[in-house]
């Protein structure tokens, strides 16, 4: 499915964006070529060692929430997927349409002091102001003295630090956080990427979990981040991953084990790939904290995976739109 896959990829890009359920890449990483010839393999995040530039506006949404967009106007919640392959840097011009100082903080990646997004040492964003921060990412490698340095490769994410405290306790609240992967050359690159954040007792700041829709066979990537006041269990249905940097066993072998529920507590982050109703067809199969007054409260959705006629069983003839 890799070609096809990675099409779909590109063509899903700009559309899901808006709806906030989906965030899409400033870039896309591994840009078509090569390899597969023959066989339908999946498509890889390719090394690119590449500098580019990007802006991203934090500004007030109509209902007195916050995001971050790549355009005026067009702030989601959560914020757009920042991808970046280790190696990569990313110069990010972060304009304040809103009328507080904000920032821009990230995890995982490399940045020096002055792009930490703290009040601390004045790397924020006064209304109306621009500010540059820069990231920056690496491979892994050893080190001099013979140990072992981790690459920046994972699921990471990106937040406020400054609305409402020195936290960014109002910022994170109102919806100013975002995904950002950081992948290894080699990594196997998903169809669509779905953000799912529990955030306090929402998830995306909904009061219940946004529909991610997929049609069997594709592989659909999760990036899981969790903020707030409280701690939760990510779960699916139907759907496992390995509980390791990518969710993906290396092979036969690999001791890792494989799970379909997760605890997550403020600022942790995680993803994995699954394929779309694999071994189990299509359907709608819930995901939800399994806290289970936490999912009686709401925070619970559905991965919808249609036949590819479209149809879900059990879900009504289009499967599009259901609640
Ligand atoms: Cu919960």
């Amino acid at each position: 499915m890799g070609r096809r896959g990675f099409n779909r990829r590109l063509f899903a890009g700009g559309a899901v964006v808006a709806a906030g359920l989906t965030s899409m890449s400033a870039s896309l990483p591994g840009a078509g070529s090569s390899s597969a010839e023959s066989a339908p393999a999946a498509a890889q995040a390719e090394a690119r060692n590449e500098t580019r530039h990007i802006k991203l506006y934090a500004e007030k949404l109509a209902d007195g929430q916050m995001g971050y967009g790549l355009e005026k106007g067009k702030a989601s919640i959560p914020g757009p997927l920042l991808e970046m392959v280790e190696g990569d840097t990313l110069h990010i011009e972060l304009e304040n349409t809103a009328d507080v100082a904000v920032s821009l903080h990230p995890h995982g990646v490399d940045y020096e002091i002055s792009s930490d997004g703290t009040r601390h040492n004045k790397s924020h964003v006064a209304p109306g102001q621009s500010r540059t921060y820069t990231w920056r990412t690496h491979a892994p490698g050893r080190r001099k003295d013979g140990t072992w340095r981790a690459g920046s490769a994972g699921y990471w994410h990106y937040h406020d630090h400054v609305v409402g405290t020195d936290h960014g306790t109002g910022g994170l609240r109102k919806g100013l956080y975002g995904p950002l992967i950081v992948r290894r050359a080699g990594d196997v690159l998903p169809d669509v990427t779905y953000t799912i954040v529990f955030n306090d007792m929402t998830i995306n700041n909904l009061p219940k979990g946004p529909d991610l829709k997929a049609t069997v066979g594709d592989r659909i990537e999760i990036v899981m981040i969790t903020h707030g006041e409280y701690y939760h269990t990510f779960h699916m249905h139907g759907h496992r991953w390995a509980d390791n940097r990518t969710g993906t066993l290396a092979g036969p072998d690999d001791p890792t084990p494989v799970i379909d529920n997760k605890i997550t507590g403020p600022a942790d982050s995680f993803g994995f790939q699954i394929v779309a109703g694999e071994g189990v067809g299509a359907g709608a199969w819930m995901y939800h904290c399994h806290v289970q007054s936490h999912s009686d409260m709401g925070m619970a959705g559905m991965f919808l995976v249609a036949k590819p006629d479209g149809t879900i069983p059990g879900h009504g003839a289009a499967g599009h739109e259901g609640h």
